[in-house]
């Protein structure tokens, strides 16, 4: 069974995450996803998430295309997540291209072509803006 496995927050869920998830799937048999904790988050945005970690994670399982979740913790910790799910395929979005190039010993390494114009941030605004 090959595993991948691909990290993110996915706050405020829209199609670009969709689209990651299940392409990422496509690269294998089991895809397994870190969600990022509420601090994690904080300490990578400087903001809390608008969705708590319980929803986000409650979200990403209910997608036909996820297989397992956990909660991504530390931005550190990615060798460790990697060994403790046997993962042979660590996935993220382009916007990260290189950033994940020191695993290419663990496993193969792909970066996707992220969704363009659309992102949490945007839709916040664009929320806000109608306030
Ligand atoms: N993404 C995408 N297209 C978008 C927006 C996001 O393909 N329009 C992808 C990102 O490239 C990432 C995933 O969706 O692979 C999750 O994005 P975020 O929730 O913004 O996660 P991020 O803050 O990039 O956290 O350890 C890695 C981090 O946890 C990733």
């Amino acid at each position: 069974m090959k595993k991948v496995i691909t990290f993110g927050t996915f706050d405020v869920f829209h199609i670009g995450h969709v689209s990651i998830l299940e392409r990422a799937k496509s690269y294998g048999d089991y895809l397994i996803v870190g969600v990022s904790s509420d601090d994690l988050n904080f300490s990578k945005k400087g903001c809390k998430p608008i969705y708590s970690e319980k929803d986000r994670r409650k979200i990403i399982k209910s997608l036909s295309c996820v297989d397992e979740v956990f909660s991504e913790t530390s931005l550190d910790l990615k060798r460790q997540y990697i060994n403790d799910f046997n993962a042979e395929i660590l996935i993220m979005g382009d916007d990260w291209k290189g950033k994940f190039d020191n695993h290419k010993d663990q496993c193969e390494v792909i970066y996707l072509p992220r969704t363009p114009s659309i992102s949490t941030k945007k839709i916040i605004e664009v929320v806000k803006s109608t306030e």
